[in-house]
């Protein structure tokens, strides 16, 4: 945060909380009395008066809704959802050329064979668990957000500079990605994305019920060409991930180290496991050529009981799920699940794991928290915040204290419960999973909010609840509903997130027009009055500009492959346009000075009418014009 930003902030936010608590206090009578001075303190900190702006930025992830969503934060306003894996009725995501051609360009061959024979490019559906911005030195350097499906086993990355999804890769070998984590030093680097589900290394239906002959793989991905740099066949299956700040390890937990198929087999021992990987001893086993390739992929055995150097199993009381690095650079926290413990190893005993030491030997603390830890935040001042999905609580501990009890002193690390509304999975602490975690806010990402909000039938919001962890008693101060079902959300201090207002012409996004439109002569800004005809297909080349399109009319012929092409010549902050074809199913955005394209086969003759979706001008409304399509002679 610059000095400037700080200034205001602080000025502020004690401003709020000197004044508002008075006069809300004077004013809102009962209800005032009611909620208490205390909470209506808090809750002063988080209302932005009209105009003013969030401190950062929170990337929400949308489960099952295949979506990012970013809010504001503190205030949760929701400002934009982000299309990655779902499609997008409003900005034409999964039918325009361009979202397409990210959509299948990174798929599978087997994959696009099977989406074909369901007469489909792509899949329709995603389920995006965790949203993580790339890293530069141990915190975030706001270019890029990657984060995983686990429906459908792909990894997908948006450009922090135009908030688009730029790429989607699937991983080949593995079953369902999970876990995802960026590489924190010194930068991201790699993507380590776990596979959940196992299943047999050739998945083909040559192995079927034979669960003994199934394995999990562990993905590095190279964040910058979104390339896949090895994998690592693993025992047990993989949940979530995390990595140090020296480069040296990843780990992921394993809930199923039984490799069982069942409930009562996955959950039948007391112990599972974290696997840690030692990626220099990977990247040289790789370079000496000790791997398979499968699929393209170069991929390493670190199964257990394979006695090398690139992975150790660490015991861990029992189906552990989330694993997070503490902003102390030193400790990693491995949620029990069925465990009320949270196992805490030491990054500086990791090296002499791999060098025969006993894998307990890395594990410093071990407190007994409560019901159900899930996921563990921190404040950068030594504490730690796990979520208690059982008890429905968020309990406050003390790191330095659970190690001197695990060390036999007699001291209690933890320092309060706060309940939460209800069952909480992740939960997330503003810059919490940086260097730089700042120890001012953290969301609860509740599953269940039952009654904490009027009754919208069967399917009930999401509840997240915004917790002041200034305070020791960590107050809820919010409550936040979302639709289904946003895992996992990342808080990034505003001023390292500097997106565009508008776009830039030379943007990869609309590479394959600019091709198409050279090849036809056409200048996509200044473009030609009459479609290109080229055989039974029809290039139409607009442009857009508040309130028309260049175009009133075109005609193509019934059957001809259509491809509309507009460039938005507004280079005005949030003058976007859309194309809408009427009872043709299109739709796209159009946002300032993007050229975005859409082709379909003109198979229903008659008028057809194309309007601009987005309230763009007085005249918006006048804004469209006519597709005639003559009918084939009979
Ligand atoms: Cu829901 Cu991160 Cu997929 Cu835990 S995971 S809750
Ligand atoms: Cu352009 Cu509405």
């Amino acid at each position: 945060m610059s000095e400037q930003d700080n200034t205001l902030n602080v000025t502020r936010r004690g401003l709020m909380s000197a004044t508002a608590t008075g006069a809300v206090l004077a004013t809102a009578g009962v209800g005032a009395t009611l909620m208490g001075a205390k909470e209506a303190n808090a809750s002063s900190k988080i209302s932005l008066a009209p105009g003013e702006l969030d401190d950062y930025y929170g990337f929400w992830s949308s489960g099952q809704s295949g979506e990012l969503r970013i809010l504001g934060f503190p205030s949760m306003r929701e400002l934009m959802r982000v299309p990655v894996f779902n499609r997008c009725s409003a900005t034409g995501w999964g039918q325009t050329n361009e979202s397409l051609k990210i959509l299948t360009e990174g798929l599978l061959p087997e994959t696009k064979e099977f989406l074909a024979k369901r007469h489909e490019k792509t899949y329709t559906n995603g389920d995006l668990h965790h949203p993580h911005m790339s890293f530069t030195d141990g915190t975030y350097d706001g270019r890029y957000l990657f984060m995983n499906d686990k429906a459908n086993t792909r990894v997908a990355r948006v450009r922090c500079d135009v908030m688009k999804t730029d790429k989607i890769i699937e991983i080949p070998n593995a079953g369902d990605i999970h876990g995802l984590r960026p590489q924190k030093f010194p930068r991201t680097g790699y993507v380590f994305a776990n596979g959940e589900h196992e299943i047999p290394l050739i998945n083909d239906g040559s192995i079927l019920d034979e669960p003994d002959k199934y394995v999990n793989i562990f993905t590095a991905i190279d964040g910058d060409s979104m390339e896949i740099s090895w994998q690592v066949m693993v025992s047990g299956n993989l949940d979530n991930t995390d990595c140090d700040y020296q480069g040296k390890y990843a780990f992921s937990t394993s809930y199923n180290s039984e490799m069982g198929m069942t409930l009562p087999e996955m959950t039948e021992s007391e112990m599972d496991h974290v696997v840690i990987f030692n990626l220099k001893e990977i990247e040289a086993g790789i370079a000496a050529g000790d791997y398979q390739e499968l699929n393209g992929v170069k991929v390493i055995d670190g199964r257990k009981g394979q006695n090398k150097k690139y992975t150790r199993y660490v015991p861990i009381p029992n189906s552990p799920h989330g694993v997070n690095t503490a902003p102390d650079q030193k400790h990693i926290m491995i949620s029990g699940k069925l465990s009320p413990t949270v196992s805490v190893i030491d990054v500086t005993k990791v090296d002499a794991l791999f060098d025969g030491a006993d894998e307990r030997s890395c594990i410093v603390a071990e407190p007994e928290l409560g019901l159900g830890p899930l996921h563990t935040a921190f404040d950068g001042k030594g504490h730690a915040f796990t979520t208690l999905f059982l008890d429905s609580q968020i309990v406050k501990w003390d790191i330095d204290k659970a190690i001197r009890a695990y060390a036999g002193e007699d001291v209690d690390p933890i320092m309060h419960k706060t309940d939460v509304h209800y069952q909480p999975g992740h939960n997330h602490t503003s810059m919490g999973e940086t260097k730089e975690a700042d120890g001012q806010w953290l969301v609860s990402l509740n599953k269940f909010s039952k009654d904490r909000f009027i009754n919208v039938g069967p399917l009930k919001p999401e509840n997240e609840q915004l917790l002041d962890i200034t305070d020791p008693k960590m107050p809820v101060v919010h409550d936040g509903p979302t639709f289904a079902e946003p895992h996992d959300v990342i808080l990034v201090r505003r001023d390292i997130v500097n997106p565009v207002n508008i776009w830039d012409r030379n943007a990869p996004m609309w590479e394959d027009a600019r091709i198409q439109a050279a090849a036809d002569g056409v200048d996509l800004e200044d473009t030609p009055e009459e479609p290109i005809r080229d055989g039974n297909k029809v290039r139409v080349y607009m442009t857009s500009q508040a309130p028309t399109f260049s175009m009133e009319k075109f005609t193509v012929k019934e059957g001809d492959e259509v491809t509309i092409y507009v460039t938005n010549l507004d280079d005005v902050d949030d003058v976007t346009h859309g194309l809408t074809l009427s009872n043709y199913g299109i739709s796209m955005e159009i946002g300032p000075m993007a050229t975005a394209s859409v082709t379909f086969t003109a198979d229903r003759p008659g008028v057809h009418w194309f309007y601009c979706q987005w309230f763009c001008h007085a005249l918006h409304m006048e804004m469209r014009g006519r597709m005639l399509v003559e009918p084939r002679e009979a």
